[in-house]
């Protein structure tokens, strides 16, 4: 019995969303971190990732939180990626809770630019690790490929999609119209 749930709470799955044949669970902390955290799935589609995405804040519930990460292995998920603001344990406990490969993205909340959340995600003890991305946008769509590097590992399709987008990124050209050298258009 836990005291911050009703009396005979047991989390159902209808709870939270489940995808059939997700290989990375994408958490937050809020729907307020959607807008940031629709950038690691935008990155995860176009990488060919299936995944699914929910809110599951950790202190608002606990018990939600760990039907999640208690099913998300035997369900086939292989990465998960939380996404939380201020003190931001949502990475640290999901990562206490299976013994999936965690990413933290920080996000920032009402104060401190988000470095509140940087410090909670990477300053776990030792013993429970969260691998822990920058603050914001630049964190989400490196969590979704960082993600993407872990499935690699096993899985040639996504280490093709992987590294294909690299070599787009670095074949990409940045006129810099009416700058010395380059064409005024
Ligand atoms: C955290 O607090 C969330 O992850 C979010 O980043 C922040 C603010 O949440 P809301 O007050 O918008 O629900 O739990």
């Amino acid at each position: 019995m836990v005291a911050d749930q009703p009396k005979g709470y047991h989390p159902r799955m209808s709870d939270y969303v489940t995808v059939n044949g997700a290989r990375v669970g994408v958490l937050m902390g809020s729907a307020s971190d959607w807008p940031v955290m629709g950038k690691t799935s935008t990155t995860l589609a176009d990488l060919g990732i299936t995944h699914e995405c929910n809110v599951i804040s950790a202190h608002r519930a606990p018990r939600r939180l760990e039907s999640y990460c208690g099913g998300a292995a035997d369900r086939g998920v292989q990465v998960l990626i939380c996404a939380a603001g201020g003190a931001a344990h949502l990475a640290g406990v999901a990562a206490a809770l299976t013994h999936l490969p965690v990413l933290g993205c920080p996000m920032k909340a009402w104060s401190t630019e988000g470095l509140d959340s940087l410090l909670s995600m990477a300053q776990m003890p030792r013993g429970i690790p969260v691998g822990t991305l920058a603050v914001g946008s630049a964190g989400a769509v490196n969590a979704a490929l960082l993600a993407a590097s872990i499935l690699a590992l096993s899985d040639a399709d996504i280490r093709d999609a992987l590294i294909a987008f690299r070599a787009a990124q670095s074949d990409a050209t940045f006129p810099l119209p009416g700058a010395p050298g380059h064409s005024a258009e």
